[in-house]
């Protein structure tokens, strides 16, 4: 039994991915679980095996408490800790080989609050688990924004601290050169601070580079589209090679960016 966590900013495209890769996944015979981490979802483009919405749900707190929507989901998102025997027990029952974590779309309030990764790992323990941190495309449109996007995936795996896999998402929005320019950057962290360095603001590419010098770790990067399916199988062979394979990708090749 496997979890893959899937974490990101609002609306980069996670409860999508959740759906599409628990379609690739059933397609493929490989019985996976949706668990719904989002007490404030509106709608979700599949259908959660388990749902936290159950036990928690933002909307009724903003009533009850007379809270902001902000407010609630904190609220939400603290509260969900004492309804974590219901996800255990599902996964105890449902015995999946992998259980797919949807996570609130602000993911501020959730990785970068205690009771997040106090949830993760409450419900994981010391299985095997990885993250998919998604890169949205449509927030990379210059270098400098996509160097914010790493240090946004490294500051999630500071809190998470489970193996990383970087998910480049809606690749289908961008032509095939943008979505090339994007994995040179991956590639050569050298060519991202070149480029960084043509934009001219400054204090950034000395960021950029002091985290290169550091000589700190690597994300793999995978370009996926929910929509085409573009993607999915590399993504699929990553999340083998953490989960099944015992590698840890954030430690394995240090010599790349963060
Ligand atoms: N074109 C395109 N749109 C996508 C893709 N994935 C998600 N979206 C859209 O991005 C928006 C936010 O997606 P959602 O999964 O709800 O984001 P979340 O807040 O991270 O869970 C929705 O309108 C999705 O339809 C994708 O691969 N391609
Ligand atoms: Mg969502």
């Amino acid at each position: 039994m496997f979890f893959i966590i899937v974490i990101g900013p609002a609306g980069s495209g996670k409860s999508t991915l959740v759906a599409s890769l628990n379609d690739w996944l059933t397609t493929h015979h490989m019985d996976p679980a949706t668990i719904n981490l989002d007490p404030a979802a509106e709608s979700l483009q599949y259908t959660p095996d388990f749902d936290i919405r159950r036990y928690v749900d933002a909307r009724d707190i903003m009533y009850k408490y007379k809270l902001g929507p902000n407010g609630a989901l904190i609220t939400a998102v603290d509260l969900m800790i004492n309804y974590v025997e219901h996800v255990k027990e599902f996964i105890e029952n449902r015995k999946a080989n992998y259980y797919l974590i949807d996570t609130p779309g602000q993911m501020e309030i959730f990785a970068f609050r205690q009771s997040g990764p106090a949830i993760l790992d409450e419900i994981i323990g010391d299985r095997k688990a990885v993250t998919l941190f998604l890169l949205d495309i449509t927030l990379a449109s210059k270098p400098s924004l996509f160097a914010s996007l790493l240090f946004l995936a490294a500051s999630a795996y500071m809190r998470i601290r489970r193996p990383q896999i970087g998910v480049l998402s809606k690749t289908d929005l961008y032509p095939e050169e943008h979505i090339e320019k994007i994995m040179s950057w991956i590639e050569d962290p050298y060519q991202l601070l070149s480029d960084i360095r043509e934009e001219r603001i400054g204090l950034v590419e000395d960021i950029v580079e002091t985290l290169i010098e550091a000589g700190a770790q690597t994300l793999e990067i995978i370009p996926v589209s929910s929509l085409t399916w573009r993607g999915l199988d590399e993504l699929y062979a990553a999340i083998q090679r953490v989960v099944a394979g015992g590698e840890d990708y954030y430690t394995e090749e240090p010599s790349e960016i963060y």
